[in-house]
């Protein structure tokens, strides 16, 4: 079986990343590791960012990934200053500023950075949808906030929250990442 290190302070990432690509006989070795990220509006700098740094410490190939939700009324608020957000005003914050407003759509965005200490590649997904009225009670980080397009482009009922690993995987921007990322890698390996 093949082995890959994920580096995140996320224990709730690395279930979904382990789940999606253990069904590709994969196995996902957690390093739990805070990286320090750079100030930059974009996912794409600061996955390539992180991976550099979790290479120089693990010293071994590696994938890390950096998230963020943009909400189209808030001008694509908190993006990549989720992480902040989510620990300052929460969900309960981000419902109160869509109070007011009539377009709840948002963008959930995912990039995944591989580095073997040689280069680094990029993966990224993104899942559209809506930030739904009220905070359900399952799920972490936005999820009990967003509710996903469906490929028809219809609203689910559910948001994430509501949904189990297996669904949230069939659809999230994080399992279109790893998609990409493992059509790539299945050809290197
Ligand atoms: P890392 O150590 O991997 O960086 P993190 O939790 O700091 O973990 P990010 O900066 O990438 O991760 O994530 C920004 C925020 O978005 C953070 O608060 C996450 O909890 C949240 N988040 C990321 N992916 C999510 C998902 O699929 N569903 C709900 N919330 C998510």
């Amino acid at each position: 079986m093949n082995q890959i290190t994920f580096a995140s302070s996320n224990v709730s990432k690395f279930k979904e990343v382990d789940a999606f690509l253990g069904k590709y006989n994969i196995k996902v070795n957690l390093f739990r590791v805070e990286l320090r990220e750079i100030q930059s509006d974009s996912l794409e700098e600061i996955a390539t960012e992180k991976a550099v740094a979790a290479y120089g410490i693990i010293k071994e190939k590696l994938i890390v990934e950096d998230t963020g939700l943009f909400i189209h009324a808030l001008n694509d608020f908190p993006g990549s200053y989720s992480s902040f957000v989510l620990r300052t005003i929460g969900n309960i914050g981000i419902l109160e500023l869509l109070s007011s407003k009539t377009d709840r759509s948002a963008t959930f965005k995912t990039v995944i950075a591989f580095n073997n200490g040689a280069s680094t590649r990029i993966f990224t997904g993104t899942v559209s949808g809506v930030i739904s009225p009220v905070i359900a009670k399952d799920g972490w980080g936005y999820d009990p906030i967003f509710i996903p397009l469906g490929h028809d482009g219809k609203v689910y009922i559910k948001t994430y929250g509501e949904m189990s690993i297996e669904r949230k995987n069939v659809i999230s921007h994080r399992s279109q990442a790893l998609r990409k990322f493992i059509e790539w890698y299945t050809e290197l390996i």
